[in-house]
């Protein structure tokens, strides 16, 4: 496959890299590209040139909105180019991938026709008192592997209608899409307002301690969540942290589990399990426990498991090696202790990261896969008498990104959601996440909101103009 343009840009502009590293296809072990690796000094000229493009940009809200509109515009016209650059890098299937290219456009949009309604906190004898929002300025945003062009859209899109100008960075597992999207949006977004740059994991903690940044947008692991946000301590930058979730999902007791088995599946097993706010654990009412094992085991056993350029492949490999290996591992620990997997279990053979999606039964916490993140093709699935149990179990973790709650009765299961300690709770659905809707984590899933009014509002600093009477 031939692969679009692929530089970084600083400035408007392609530049040339002298150094690069390995970008692999996780579907082959084959090595695909290299990737321009940022030195030192084209770091400094990226910030340096959204510091300098700062000025106009803040401007002219009209011409921001115009543009974000024109960017999704440019999305959408190369989707059919960006779709197979995500499969080729991430591995999932390509339908899937082009989906991914048309929601970032959605997230560009839905941004650029955003109201922003004047804030009257006070009218009175005394005084009057506004809220106007002003954008902090450069933003350094760092995305991670998973969801490479979407999740750089949730941050790209706020931030430049508030005003800000941005450097961005995606992961090392994942850097030719958004590469590609840099060059794509060259001729759309002035010089300097965006740019693009790619590296191994120093430059994201390079970029953490750059001067420039007044804000550091970030979507990746809690370790390294922490790691960020005490780099920004040093000048108090802003930051915004979208972390790992375990999110549990309960089933009631009058579940009808054929009804919900394929949206289970979907929302624990999309993506091969690497989504931030997938199912990641499953705790059932024992009266209907056997019966939703049968049938998501069943579902899971049919799934079709390949590389996503293959017609009819609904689940890619595991994106990286690190992550198979951490997968594998708590796979057969949990199995080693005695768990059951009811339908895969294993590595597939080779080449590529492909794991045998996997339903787990006979755990309990205290086990690995079931306390932390697995953010795999794996799902342990367990059984609890008492709802008061099932979610003091669900609360017991650092985790809190977002829950779930299923039942026929409605009202009783908005009653149970309501009791879950994560940012999102869902009734009879999960990861309902689209533009509008705020997403973020509790504990120590994330720090700060994303999408919607309030994913905007972290791209500013909020000023109060107060007039006296
Ligand atoms: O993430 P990292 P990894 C979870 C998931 C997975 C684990 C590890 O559980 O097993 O994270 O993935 C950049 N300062 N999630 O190791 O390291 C890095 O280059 C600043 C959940 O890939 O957090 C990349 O661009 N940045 C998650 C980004 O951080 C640094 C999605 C994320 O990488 C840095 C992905 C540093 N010191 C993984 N070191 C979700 N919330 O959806 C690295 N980076």
């Amino acid at each position: 496959m031939e692969l679009p343009d692929i530089t970084m840009t600083i400035d408007g502009k392609s530049v040339p890299h002298v150094a690069g590293f390995d970008v692999l296809n996780p579907s082959t072990e084959q090595v695909v590209a290299q990737a321009p690796d940022c030195a030192d000094d084209q770091l400094d000229a990226a910030f340096d040139s959204a510091a300098r493009a700062f000025g106009d940009w803040r401007e002219d809200l009209p011409g921001r909105r115009q543009i974000l509109s024109d960017a999704a515009d440019a999305l959408v016209a190369n989707a059919e180019a960006l779709a197979p650059v995500l499969t080729l890098e991430q591995g999932r299937p390509v339908d899937q991938a082009a989906i991914e290219v048309h929601a970032a456009a959605a997230w560009f949009r839905y941004f650029a026709a955003l109201e922003i309604p004047t804030e009257i906190v006070q009218d009175d004898d005394a005084g009057r008192g506004e809220i106007i929002r002003k954008p902090v300025g450069v933003v350094g945003a760092i995305t991670p592997w998973n969801f490479p062009l979407l999740l750089a859209s949730w941050k790209l899109a706020p931030a430049l209608l508030a005003g800000n100008t941005v450097v961005l960075k995606p992961s090392p597992y994942t850097p030719l899409a958004t590469l590609a999207l840099g060059a794509v949006l060259r001729d759309v977004v002035p010089a300097g307002v965006l740019n693009v740059v790619s590296g191994r994991d120093p430059l994201g903690a390079a970029m953490t301690a750059h001067p420039v940044p007044r804000k550091i947008s970030f979507t990746g692991s809690i370790a390294t969540g922490k790691r960020v946000a005490a780099a920004a301590a040093d000048d108090l930058k802003r930051v915004t942290l979208e972390l790992g979730g375990n999110d549990p999902a309960i089933l009631l007791d009058d579940v009808e589990p054929a009804a919900i088995t394929e949206k289970l599946f979907q929302f624990s097993f999309s993506n091969s399990g690497q989504v931030c706010s997938a199912i990641k654990r499953v705790y059932v009412h024992e009266s209907r426990y056997a019966e939703v094992v049968e049938a998501l085991t069943e579902r899971v056993r049919a799934a079709r498991v390949g590389d996503g350029f293959t017609e009819g492949v609904e689940l890619g490999p595991i994106q990286n090696a690190p992550q198979y290996a951490r997968v594998s591992g708590l796979v057969s620990a949990a199995i080693d202790d005695g768990a059951t997997a009811t339908t895969g279990g294993r590595p597939m053979d080779g080449p590529g990261y492909f794991f045998e999606p996997t339903v787990l039964t006979g755990l309990v916490e205290g086990s690995a896969i079931v306390d932390e993140e697995q953010f795999g093709p794996a799902l342990p699935i367990m059984p609890y008498s008492r709802i008061e149990d099932a979610v003091q179990r669900a609360n017991a973790t650092n985790y809190g990104l977002g829950a779930s709650v299923w039942g026929t009765d409605t009202e009783r299961a908005t009653a149970v959601a309501g009791q879950l300690d994560s940012g999102s709770v869902w009734v009879n659905t999960h990861m309902a996440v689209a533009p509008n809707l705020p997403f973020g984590g509790a504990k120590w899933s994330g720090l700060g909101v994303e999408n919607g009014p309030w994913g905007y509002a972290a791209f500013t600093e909020l000023q109060l103009v107060f007039r006296a009477r």
